[in-house]
């Protein structure tokens, strides 16, 4: 069986470590199995989520949603994406129109293959994360944000990542792309498999394209920790 996790919400609460008890279990857990990441994320800061040891013992990890491939430790692959002036001026707009004023710094974050785009700001404390994600539930305004991206860029495509941000890279280049090269059968583990999210286009692809599949859309790592205990 191989196994695929997205980290933030699945593996670790958005941002924030993992448990301990959860990765105690999960380094043991994972010993005879092929285990990938899947995540918005970079390697820095998943490192930092799931730990060095988890991390160095994944089969392969694709950070930016699967446009940087790490295998062994080593960077292996990676697709170039550039921001371009036009989109810098259409998420500009977006600073001007938000109605969300509590801001913190580092609103585009480019990295290698996506950009994350945030109104609150990376630089953000926990406590306004956690207020921004609940405000924004109501407000919507990150889906509404990445449909405005792909109708003025079709070249584009935006999900809404974790709790305060949205990653945009070139359309296609989501996670589903990771399916091209993970055997069958296949397990994943991801919190945002709704339409918009960006656990979506790879439970889309595996449902239409994949014949030996289970996928588990989970609320949080607890639930990941629960249904991971009965498969051995
Ligand atoms: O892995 C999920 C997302 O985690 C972070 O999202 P946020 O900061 O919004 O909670 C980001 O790293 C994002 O890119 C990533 O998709």
């Amino acid at each position: 069986m191989n196994y695929i996790f997205d980290v933030d919400g699945t593996l670790t609460p958005s941002r924030l470590p993992i448990d301990k008890g959860f990765e105690a279990f999960f380094l043991s857990w994972m010993k005879d199995k092929n285990v990938y990441l899947v995540t918005g994320s970079d390697k820095d800061k998943t490192i930092e989520q799931v730990g060095e040891k988890i991390w160095n013992n994944c089969t392969r990890i694709y950070q930016s949603c699967g446009n940087a491939v790490y295998e062994s430790g080593k960077l292996i692959r990676q697709i170039e994406f550039k921001l371009d002036p036009q989109l810098e001026r259409l998420l500009d707009e977006f600073l001007l129109w938000s109605a969300w004023d509590d801001r913190y710094q580092t609103n585009i974050e480019e990295r290698i293959g996506l950009i994350n785009f945030s109104v609150v700001g990376r630089e953000c404390p926990q406590h306004v994360r956690d207020k921004y994600y609940k405000w924004d539930l109501t407000a919507q305004e990150r889906e509404t944000f990445c449909q405005v991206i792909e109708k003025k860029f079709p070249e584009i495509e935006a999900t809404v990542g974790g709790q305060i941000s949205i990653d945009i890279y070139p359309k296609g280049k989501n996670k589903s792309q990771v399916l091209e090269e993970i055997k069958t059968p296949i397990t994943f583990f991801g919190d945002k498999c709704e339409p918009g999210g960006n656990d979506y286009p790879i439970v889309e692809k595996m449902f239409y394209l994949i014949d030996d599949y289970d996928i588990c859309c989970v609320k949080g790592w607890e639930e990941t920790y629960e249904i991971l205990k009965t498969k051995k």
